[in-house]
């Protein structure tokens, strides 16, 4: 920790004492999780980097923007259209919410039998523990979920915060009033950052973000081979890393991670032999520093190959078409593109199921795990259809709720061995 950080810490009103006990615990976590794999490819490096860095140099970056007089906008959702915060010139920030460390303190307000993605995002900015929330000008909220827009509530008390209505069907009507909801945050972050969203700045933004999605999209493919080039852990945070750095960047780096797995796979090399398990994971989605679950798989001497997720496939799948256009006609595109997404809010969510169905099939997918953040209904709920679809197609299935807590890793690390070894490898 230099000097340097430590004084923008304190401008930026972090609890030091608290943020201090969050840093020297992370650090032998990802020794433990991450440095310690064998065979990482070395375009790893740049992540180690950001991570062992985590709340130094991108802060440093933003705070430079807004003392340039640009923006930062932080988000939660993959709902959030990040294209018209980059047209702009806003730097829109995926903010933390994986980790038990800031459950404790969220559990003054909420209640405890709340998903830990809500307790651990909102914990952060009630202890003033995440850099990230200090720097953002504004969090663009979503109706997701109920837990969420409750809890968006009591963050506006403390936040300026705006919520995006995701809504809850598909139909003509609600994707009307999504189409209104974009056009609204267009005027929102207008009015945030002075600037106006043009049918050029937009285009510009879109080929950006679209690059971003591709260079995963090119990771995830690779990932199809056997045996698998990356472990789960690493796309894990390679995914994990892309919400909060600079687009450009990340494509780049992303990208030339790729051109190494490229080679990986031509001299057929792979981070785990090829009859290794392979899973694929679907459901609730893993902010940073949630590794729990791939970790646990991975020990148990497991692949993970894909997520069905939005850290994983719901983030990057769907591009929005670069047809240029008028500024309406990009709205529309950027509107449409957003309401594929298969979250489990929407009712019904058949697309979700045939995804993962899909998925599992393209992966080459020995068994599905369903992960399930506790106290999450919709993805509870779903599950009984996943399990369903799923059973017809012959594809094994385990069904996991959990918390960011380690006090059924015991528990988990038994039914994951079990699994593994009902599916035969
Ligand atoms: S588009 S999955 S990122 S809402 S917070 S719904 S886990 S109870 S995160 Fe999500 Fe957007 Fe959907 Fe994806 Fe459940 Fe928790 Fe709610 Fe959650």
């Amino acid at each position: 920790m230099t000097a340097e950080n430590r004084q923008m810490w304190a401008e930026l009103d972090i609890d030091l004492k608290q943020h201090d006990t969050l840093l020297n615990a992370l650090g032998p976590i990802y020794q433990d999780i991450y440095l310690s794999q064998q065979g990482r490819p070395e375009g790893m490096a740049f992540f180690d980097f950001v991570v062992g860095d985590i709340h130094g140099i991108r802060v440093h970056e933003l705070r430079q923007h807004a003392k340039e007089g640009g923006k930062v906008v932080g988000t939660y959702c993959v709902f959030v259209p990040e294209e018209l915060c980059w047209a702009a010139g806003a730097i829109p920030v995926g903010l933390c919410a994986g980790t038990q460390f800031s459950v404790p303190v969220a559990e003054e307000v909420l209640p405890r039998n709340t998903c830990a993605l809500i307790k651990s995002s909102f914990g952060f900015k009630l202890g003033r523990t995440c850099p990230y929330v200090q720097t953002s000008h504004l969090i663009i909220g979503e109706t997701t979920c109920d837990g969420k827009k409750k809890m968006f509530e009591i963050l506006a008390e403390r936040h300026p915060v705006h919520v995006m209505e995701v809504p809850h069907k598909k139909t003509a009507l609600s994707r009307a009033l999504w189409q209104g909801e974009v056009a609204g945050l267009k005027d929102v972050i207008e009015e945030l950052t002075g600037n106006r969203i043009t049918a050029a700045n937009l285009a510009q933004a879109t080929k950006r973000v679209n690059a971003r999605r591709r260079a995963l999209q090119r990771l995830y493919n690779l990932r199809k081979k056997r045996p698998v080039p990356i472990s789960g852990k690493d796309a894990l945070l390679v995914s994990q890393v892309s919400f909060y750095d600079d687009v450009d960047r990340n494509t780049q780096q992303i990208n030339a991670l790729c051109d190494e797995l490229d080679k990986r796979v031509a001299a057929g090399e792979g981070v785990f032999p090829s009859d290794v398990p392979r899973i694929l994971i679907s459901g609730s989605p893993m902010a940073i520093p949630n590794w729990k679950l791939h970790h646990l798989i991975e020990s148990a001497g497991a692949a993970v190959v894909c997520e069905e997720s939005c850290i994983g496939t719901r983030n990057f799948s769907d591009l929005v078409p670069e047809n240029g256009g008028g500024l309406d006609e990009q709205l529309t595109a950027i509107a449409g593109r957003y309401m594929k997404i298969n979250c489990a809010c929407f009712t019904p969510n058949e697309g979700r199921i045939e995804d993962i169905v899909r998925l599992a099939r393209e992966y080459e997918a020995d068994g599905v795990v369903h992960y399930n953040l506790q106290f999450c209904h919709t993805y509870a709920n779903e599950a009984a259809l996943v399990e369903k679809a799923l059973e017809k197609a012959g594809i094994p299935l385990l069904r996991i709720e959990t918390d960011y807590s380690d006090e059924d890793a015991g528990q988990l690390r038994t039914r994951i061995d079990a699994f593994l070894e009902v599916i035969g490898a």
